[in-house]
């Protein structure tokens, strides 16, 4: 297999990165991309895994690429991440190194590990491309996921799963070397890693990372060279608001070749509200970090609202009943399974949960409820756990965070919900059994002690106290009760 980036091998003399970071504009073109990358994958050759301090600014794009091209499996990093799931993090994937901006703080966790600051200004003599091709069967990410119970897993995403995940996406959406993404998305999951960042790399185009998301900053990258744009469904309910008054935004959306949202349901309203400001349809596809992407409205189809499309390219998709039988009726719900080239390769020292993922056929089982329709577009109206639950995008596990709060000295029993949130979603809610039901704990208390332990994004937003969480003969919480 070729490289990922066959543009850097003749690289057009046109923007490769175009990064907002505060309040200042850097443009890296393709060639100077070449050089960084190179002398990156050069520092880079004989380490066996790197992890990326994956702030949203063009460092983690040149380290990351410098790192792909030597074949160097990477390990992103959300700068965010509270103690207890740092050392999870760097404990489960023993990276050699740790790719950073200049001039970063690094937390405690991180001081045995060393250092490599990723230079944006290039050396004077070109350095050498990297001479080994890559195994496509090599890891080319280890993205951190939440799962129900316990700390993140690390899938292991390969080089062949990112080529075919972007290869078909092109396909879907006609993604070509004259499209600049815009998008203020994370870079340590695969939303704004791999589609973001790695995506128009891989297809010679450009990408224009707002630094941080803002109605704003999409509004002017979108007026001033960008053709699509990629976010989350928080993001374009703010979107939705912002039309309203922002005369200049809605001119740019309506402007723009395409707009997809992604990592969470597409609320019909913000959809609608969009469409009546804009004239525009907003494009969903379907994904998750152990699958990249499995559908999509097609850019060249009908526009399909409320679905998330149909199967990509070289992707297999079905839906099964509960004993795993494949369903043929149309309209009736199973768990989507998929199967194909876009697939992860395991999760990182966990035989075990690799092994349940995928049925004896090597289907893997999303954990995502579904119909399909006449068409082929598949609808999603749910998922098969309550453990899960989908924040702004972000997928937070409710036992990661039930064992921090079992850990304040103030709680008794605790659990973990999904509840609905007109901006977020779904936003997590605490159930707190108090150990003196006189003197609870404060929500900014429990909000505080989460965030100390893990990322603020899974910091409840809300508390409700009980005087015992109902449970079944086994003891095991019945959750359907609470919601
Ligand atoms: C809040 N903060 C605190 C805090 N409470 N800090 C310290 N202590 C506390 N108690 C901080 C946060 O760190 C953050 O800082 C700020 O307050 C606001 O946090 P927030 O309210 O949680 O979020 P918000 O800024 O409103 O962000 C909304 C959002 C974000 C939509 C921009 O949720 C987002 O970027 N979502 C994208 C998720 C994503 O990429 N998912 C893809 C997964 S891959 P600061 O400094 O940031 O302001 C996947 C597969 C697929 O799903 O199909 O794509
Ligand atoms: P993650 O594990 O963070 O990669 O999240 C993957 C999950 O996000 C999927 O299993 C789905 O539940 C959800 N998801 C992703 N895209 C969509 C979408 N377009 N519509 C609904 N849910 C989605």
């Amino acid at each position: 297999m070729s490289s990922l980036f066959p543009a850097l091998d003749a690289p057009p003399a046109k923007p490769a990165l175009r990064f907002t970071d505060q309040t200042t504009d850097r443009t890296i073109d393709f060639p100077t991309l070449r050089s960084l990358a190179h002398a990156v994958a050069g520092e880079l050759r004989d380490q066996s895994r790197v992890a990326v301090w994956a702030t949203p600014t063009a460092h983690t794009a040149v380290g990351v690429v410098g790192a792909l091209l030597a074949g160097v499996p990477v390990v992103p990093i959300n700068p965010k991440s509270g103690a207890r799931e740092l050392a999870h993090v760097l404990g489960d994937s023993e990276p050699s190194l740790v790719l950073t901006p200049p001039g970063v703080e690094l937390p405690p966790a991180l001081a045995g590990l060393a250092a490599f600051e990723v230079p944006l200004t290039p050396p004077d003599t070109a350095p050498a491309a990297p001479a080994a091709v890559v195994d496509p069967e090599l890891p080319a990410l280890i993205v951190y996921t939440s799962g129900t119970t316990g700390p993140p897993k690390g899938v292991l995403v390969s080089h062949r799963a990112v080529a075919a995940t972007l290869d078909a996406l092109a396909d879907a959406w006609q993604w070509t070397a004259d499209d600049e993404v815009v998008h203020g998305l994370p870079l340590f999951h695969v939303h704004g890693l791999v589609l973001g960042v790695l995506g128009p790399l891989r297809r010679g185009g450009t990408v224009r990372h707002l630094g941080r998301f803002s109605t704003a900053g999409v509004r002017d990258a979108l007026s001033d060279g960008g053709t699509v744009l990629f976010g989350v469904p928080t993001m374009y309910h703010r979107l939705a608001e912002a039309v309203e008054t922002d005369r200049a935004l809605a001119e740019a959306l309506a402007g723009a070749r395409l707009l997809v949202s992604g990592s969470a349901p597409l609320p019909l309203p913000d959809h609608e509200r969009l469409w009546a400001a804009t004239g525009r349809r907003i494009v969903e596809r379907y994904g998750m970090s152990e699958t990249l992407m499995n559908t999509s409205v097609r850019a060249d189809g009908p526009p399909a609202t409320g679905t998330v499309g149909v199967a990509l390219p070289g992707v297999e998709v079905r839906l099964v009943d509960e004993d795993g039988r494949p369903l043929a009726a149309h309209d009736s719900v199973g768990e989507i399974q998929v199967r194909g080239p876009n697939l992860f390769s395991g999760y990182l020292n966990r035989p075990d949960a690799t092994a349940e993922a995928f049925d004896a056929d090597g289907w893997f089982r999303t954990g995502d409820m579904a119909t399909r329709d006449s068409t082929g577009g598949y609808r999603i109206v749910g998922r098969k756990s309550t453990d899960l639950i989908k924040s702004g995008g972000y997928k937070i596990g409710a036992g990661e965070i039930e064992n921090v709060l079992l850990a304040h000295p103030a709680v008794a029993e605790a659990a973990v919900t999904a509840g609905p949130d007109p901006d977020l979603g779904e936003r997590v809610i605490a159930w707190v059994v108090p150990r003196d039901p006189e003197s609870p704990p404060s929500l900014d208390e429990l909000s505080d002690h989460v965030v100390g332990q893990l990322a603020a994004h899974k910091r409840p937003r809300e508390v409700r106290f009980l005087a015992a969480l109902p449970r079944n003969e086994l003891g095991k919480v019945l959750k359907r009760e609470l919601v």
